[in-house]
């Protein structure tokens, strides 16, 4: 629960004002340098650095260096306030915990989505995604044909991430995943627009042409990239490793949506259209469906 309650603290304590001073190493948020621009406005800078020691005279120890300030929280301007207040109320917090295990590319295995899948103009995909140890993440997350198109959208990690719209690669990022991280990617059809975010913070914005919204229902798969429906699956393309907590929106997710769900695997944000639940999958092969970490 800290990471909402970090949020609360954070709205509470700002009432449309600046707040200093606020700590907020407990809620795994990362604070970045003030002005870089892949920062939320309201982390202002990383903890000071201390004054240095003075050196101690010949045979004295020299005095230790001051700590430090903590990581600072600032809400900048009333916009921002607002921002954060409207992200926040479209947080829930009861939120459907799921794990799955790929543990081998043995074939065919995967997760086929029950739910049918909507018309996508805008959307957001979010998870924990753990490679198997000692690897590098790597083979296809999402891959969803219609009856007349493969590869309407795949994201799939080589050694980056890889995205194709409409069979067309669209963009490809520097991510390269060796431990349990959350991802999200967030994608615009009508503008253009990509953003992935690594652990609650965006790292890179690609743009492609703007493109017609992803035609719903077709077939979506987790875990080997279809080259016919629900079919021709390649070996080399199957994902291994954990995959927690699998959610589609079909809308675009906010900045602080997102750094909540990486803060507090229980919080999510709302109006998801898919979700790993039992009754919302077939899950085919060696898949194994595992408790969630997360007693929520
Ligand atoms: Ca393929």
């Amino acid at each position: 629960m800290f990471g909402v309650f970090c949020f609360l603290l954070i709205f509470n304590g700002c009432n449309g004002q600046a707040v200093n001073n606020l700590n907020l190493g407990h809620c795994r948020m990362s604070c970045d340098q003030e002005g870089n621009t892949a920062s939320l406005p309201y982390f202002s800078s990383k903890g000071s650095q201390g004054r240095p020691g003075k050196r101690g005279i010949k045979g004295e120890t020299g005095r230790k260096g001051e700590k430090g300030e903590p990581c600072q929280c600032v809400l900048q301007t009333a916009k921002d306030v607002e921002k954060v207040q409207n992200q926040l109320q479209n947080l829930q917090i009861d939120c459907p915990q799921t794990k799955y295990f790929f543990p081998t590319r043995t074939q065919p295995r995967y997760i086929r989505m029950k739910t049918p899948i909507e018309n996508m103009a805008s959307f957001s995909v979010c998870a924990w995604i753990t490679p198997l140890e000692n690897q590098n993440l790597s083979g296809s997350f999402i891959s969803y044909n219609t009856a007349t198109t493969d590869n309407v959208l795949v994201m799939i990690f080589t050694a980056k991430l890889d995205i194709y719209i409409h069979s067309v690669a669209a963009s490809h990022f520097s991510v390269n995943i060796a431990r349990r991280t959350h991802v999200c990617v967030v994608i615009s059809m009508q503008r253009g627009w990509m953003k992935v975010y690594l652990d609650g913070s965006p790292i890179s914005k690609q743009t492609f042409t703007p493109n017609a919204p992803i035609v719903g229902g077709g077939e979506m798969v987790i875990g080997e990239e279809q080259d016919s429906l629900l079919g021709s699956f390649e070996k080399n393309q199957a994902l291994t490793g954990t995959v927690e907590n699998l959610m589609i929106w079909t809308r675009q997710l906010g900045d602080y949506e997102i750094q909540a769900m990486y803060a507090n695997m229980c919080a999510c944000a709302k109006y998801h259209t898919i979700a790993l639940t039992t009754e919302a999958v077939d899950v085919v092969g060696d898949v194994r469906a595992e408790t969630p970490d997360e007693d929520c």
